[in-house]
């Protein structure tokens, strides 16, 4: 392929590193980079700031955490052998089955000679001089690589609660993405949960079942829809068992990089009422979100045919919830569904028709503090001997901008991003060479199977280095003029979806002073691979390659 957009130029000759790339982070993506890279004979070691790798499914540990893509999808593809061994005991994975399947990975393929635990990143600074990424972790340890990957993960970074009174508060409390490793016995104690997003959702079921009083004290209702989680049925297994890697292959020619859900074809209000109904309860009974957002065409489009899809969602909440104030209450009715994250639930709404379980509007009276018995709405008083803040994260850019990244002499990540992230296709960012991300913001990655698309990710930049190597370049950044194009790129095609109508994480909004910008790419892991690609075959287009090898 022609290297249209190489530069001439040169920089600085490279000095000796630690390592040939350093990655940050030991989840999913941080896992796999150690995998891929050393198989093109690179020295990497990567980062973790917990006490074993896994990431997300690592700290997730709260009662009912599970995923929500089905098992026989969510799990790495580059190991045929494994997905033919592996046995998942569900539908959908819990999160000690997840993480039991990642640290078998992790073993299997030796890849934890290559970990360091228990070492968070502090700051990652690049030299124009020696050309090398010097990355600092929290025990005052440096160590330098050519380049860097951030694997940083996209919830990974709790949002803590910032509610007055908090430290007097007499009982335990916990967020359920720092989920202590012993568990939490809630037995015969008044339990609070603050929160119903996903977090929310999956666990409120499960502490209902302990805790002698529970209080869920909602903002927002949010759509959820059954899961209809059972035991993995052993005659879908062996099918999709004997079409994986058809299956793989097909799933990124996907919107979600998931096969087997065949494209809608109609619009809803092309359909009957009646034929709409039909289909909506066959996707109800069917459980699992992507196949209810499949129903039509122009459910993530169009706010009249939403409108229908959420209807229904919402006269199964009302024949669901016995007291008409809570069930009333638990109805969606401030975005459409779909627009922020849809969650599946086992139980969830059947969890309010028990006695000892009661639902408060912390929107009309939201929560003014926590008190050292409990806490206080602008309303009324609450007493609890546990609080469970399921108040979710600093999305997709919080763990990177927690660390300190910038060029010697340069504006730090977090600064250039200060109206908001700004990437090119979510793997690099404008003025810091050879830093690339997995699944950064403006990337499909949370709209999609997210192991997917770190593999893509990861296999990109892998390639990107082999290439670099092979014709002799140290050094590689996306122009500012490529990210502002793919920034444009991306909020138009956010801004033609219904996704900018709700206040969700992926807009940032639910944290304080975050710019409120759309962050994921929705334009589909088909239509985002085939541009990556395109860039590829038209020679790194939007990049700057430059540099020299060492010695030369
Ligand atoms: O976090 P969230 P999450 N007072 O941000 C509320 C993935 N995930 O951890 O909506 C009162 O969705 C907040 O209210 P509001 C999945 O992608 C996946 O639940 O801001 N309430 C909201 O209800 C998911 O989307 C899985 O008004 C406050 C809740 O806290 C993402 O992680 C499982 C508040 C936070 O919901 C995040 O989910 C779990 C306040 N001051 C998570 N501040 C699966 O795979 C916040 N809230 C199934």
């Amino acid at each position: 392929m022609p290297d249209a957009t190489l530069e001439t130029g040169r920089s600085a000759p490279r000095a000796q590193s630690d390592f040939d790339v350093i990655i940050v982070g030991g989840g999913l993506a941080g896992l796999y980079s150690i995998y891929r890279l050393r198989k093109q004979g690179l020295k990497v070691r990567a980062y973790e700031a917990g006490d074993g790798v896994g990431g997300t499914w690592f700290w997730n540990r709260y009662p009912g955490c599970r995923c929500d893509v089905e098992s026989m999808e969510y799990s790495y593809s580059f190991d045929p052998e494994l997905d033919q061994e592996w046995k998942w005991p569900e539908r959908y994975g819990t999160q000690p089955a997840i993480l039991e399947y990642i640290d078998h990975v992790a073993e299997r393929h030796d890849l934890m000679r290559d970990v360091q635990l228990n070492t968070r990143i502090k700051t990652a600074v690049f030299s124009e001089k020696t050309q090398l990424w010097s990355v600092t972790t929290e025990h005052g340890e440096t160590v330098t690589a050519p380049a860097c990957i951030m694997a940083t993960g996209n919830l990974s970074t709790p949002r803590k609660p910032d509610f007055p009174g908090i430290d007097d508060f007499k009982g335990n409390w916990y967020h359920t993405g720092l989920w202590p490793k012993e568990g939490v016995d809630f037995t015969d104690l008044r339990v609070g949960v603050i929160g119903t997003g996903s977090s929310g959702v999956q666990s409120i079921p499960h502490i209902a079942e302990q805790a002698k009083e529970l209080t869920v004290f909602q903002r927002t209702a949010n759509f959820s829809l059954p899961a209809r989680n059972a035991p993995l049925d052993p005659v879908k297994e062996a099918a999709h068992k004997a079409e994986y890697p058809e299956r793989r292959k097909a799933a990124y020619d996907t919107p979600f990089g998931i096969a087997g859900f065949p494209p809608p074809t109609q619009n809803a209000l092309e359909a009957t009422e009646e034929e709409r109904r039909a289909q909506y309860e066959a996707k109800w009974g069917e459980g699992g979100s992507i196949s209810y957002l499949f129903s039509y065409k122009d459910l993530l489009l169009d706010e009249a045919a939403n409108q229908t899809a959420s209807d229904f969602v919402r006269e199964k909440i009302l024949a669901t919830v016995k007291d008409p104030k809570t069930a009333e209450l638990l109805c969606p009715n401030n975005h459409p569904i779909g627009t922020k994250r849809l969650i599946l639930d086992s139980y969830y709404y059947e969890t309010f028709n028990k006695p000892h379980v009661s639902l408060v509007d912390v929107r009309s009276a939201p929560i003014q503090e926590i008190t050292p018995t409990g806490l206080k709405t602008t309303e009324d008083e609450y007493e609890l001997d546990a609080i469970v803040f399921a108040t979710g994260f600093d999305a997709m850019t919080g763990a990177m901008r927690e660390i300190d990244i910038h060029v010697e002499g340069g504006k730090t990540l977090e600064e250039q991003w200060e109206d908001g992230p700004r990437t090119y296709l979510g793997i690099m960012v404008a003025g810091l060479p050879n830093l690339f991300m997995i699944t950064g913001p403006q990337s499909p990655g949370v709209k999609s199977q997210m192991i997917l698309s770190i593999q893509w990710h990861t296999d990109w930049i892998a390639d990107c280095l082999e290439h670099m190597k092979v014709t002799g370049k140290t050094r590689i950044e996306a122009t500012e003029q490529a990210a502002e194009d793919w920034v444009n790129h991306t909020r138009e095609v956010a801004d033609s979806t219904l996704y900018p109508k709700a206040n969700s994480w992926y807009m940032g909004v639910n944290i304080p002073g975050k710019p409120a910008v759309f962050m994921p790419y929705v334009g589909g892991v088909h239509t985002y691979t085939a541009k990556c690609n395109a860039v590829v075959a038209n020679g790194y287009e939007g990049f700057v390659l430059s540099g020299e090898t060492v010695g030369a």
